[in-house]
């Protein structure tokens, strides 16, 4: 399937490049420390939290590690597994957190629902649950059947700090034009019901590096590689999500140390996820999202 989409890339593209890129990024070390001191203005809650989702394998894990590398300076590679165990897949609903200084962390935090595939993963309806807040940290999701308001696991009581303020969809980029209806439906309707709650949402196309040539050459390439504007355009289309909503990201996969390139595509894309968040925030409840 790769192999199909790289020779698609390679005869229909070519990599062919614009001359200058299609979206200048902030400076990385004013959105750093800007994200660094960020603390959200509402005073109900103590942090933004940001729910990625995606199929399993898009970089959801990744992001977050990437997050943390920038954050830290360095490629953490932190260990942030899913576990399959036996014949029924459970997936644990995990909260964390960045590190900003030896003694305390950023305000925000994230957690990761792998929610698109159909035989299995997150039940759209949990989602619309932990969007909501009635999730409990640990709580391990079941394909087989969704979370009910007697389980342990369901927070009745939810405060503004457990509810979602940002909702991320991750796709490899390369997958956007292989995207099933079915996928499609469920990923809108996800949008749908984050919409209603008025909660923003954001979209990271990942791998741009395995998705163009020159890109892969040349990592400053990101925002000038016609066929990656064209995967955020479709992508637009296919959810009805804004283009200025939609980031294009490589996750520090394999490397050793971090490189401000990289930072900056990943702190471009945080960098939207708090304003909206705070925007949000600062709206009274139910204002129509993103
Ligand atoms: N080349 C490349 N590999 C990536 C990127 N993001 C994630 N990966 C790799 O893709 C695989 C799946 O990523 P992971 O973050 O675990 O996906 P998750 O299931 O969504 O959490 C891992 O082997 C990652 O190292 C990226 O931007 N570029
Ligand atoms: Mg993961």
């Amino acid at each position: 399937m790769l192999n199909t989409v790289r020779s698609h890339i390679n005869k229909e593209m070519g990599g062919a490049l614009f001359s200058q890129p299609w979206r200048t990024m902030p400076g990385n070390q004013e959105t750093l420390r800007n994200l660094k001191s960020y603390q959200p203005k509402n005073e109900q809650v103590t942090h933004v939290r940001i729910l990625l989702h995606g199929p399993a394998g898009a970089g959801k894990s990744g992001f977050i590690n990437s997050v943390d590398s920038v954050f830290q300076g360095r490629a953490t590679g932190r260990a942030l597994t899913d576990s399959i165990s036996g014949t029924s897949f459970t997936q644990k609903y995990a909260t964390y957190k960045i590190r900003k200084d030896p003694e305390s962390f950023c305000s925000f935090i994230f957690n990761d629902i792998m929610g698109f595939e159909s035989s299995y993963g997150v039940h759209e309806e949990d989602i619309k649950l932990a969007l909501m807040g009635h999730v409990k940290d640990g709580y391990r999701f079941l394909s087989e059947r969704r979370l009910v308001e007697t389980d342990t696991g369901y927070n009745s009581d939810p405060t503004m700090d457990d509810r979602v303020h940002v909702l991320v969809s991750v796709v490899p980029v390369m997958s956007v034009s292989l995207l099933s209806e079915e996928i499609v439906k469920k990923m809108r309707a996800v949008r749908l019901a984050a919409s209603d709650l008025g909660i923003p949402q954001v979209a990271i196309l990942t791998k741009v590096d395995e998705a163009c040539p020159k890109v892969k050459g040349n990592i400053k390439n990101v925002y000038k590689s016609k066929y990656l504007k064209e995967q955020v355009e479709k992508f637009s289309m296919l959810l009805g999500l804004p283009v200025n909503c939609i980031f294009l990201v490589k996750n520090y996969s394999s490397e050793i140390q971090t490189n401000d390139d990289c930072n900056a595509y990943i702190l471009c894309a945080m960098n939207q996820i708090i304003s909206l968040a705070e925007d949000s925030l600062d709206n009274p409840p139910n204002q129509p999202a993103c």
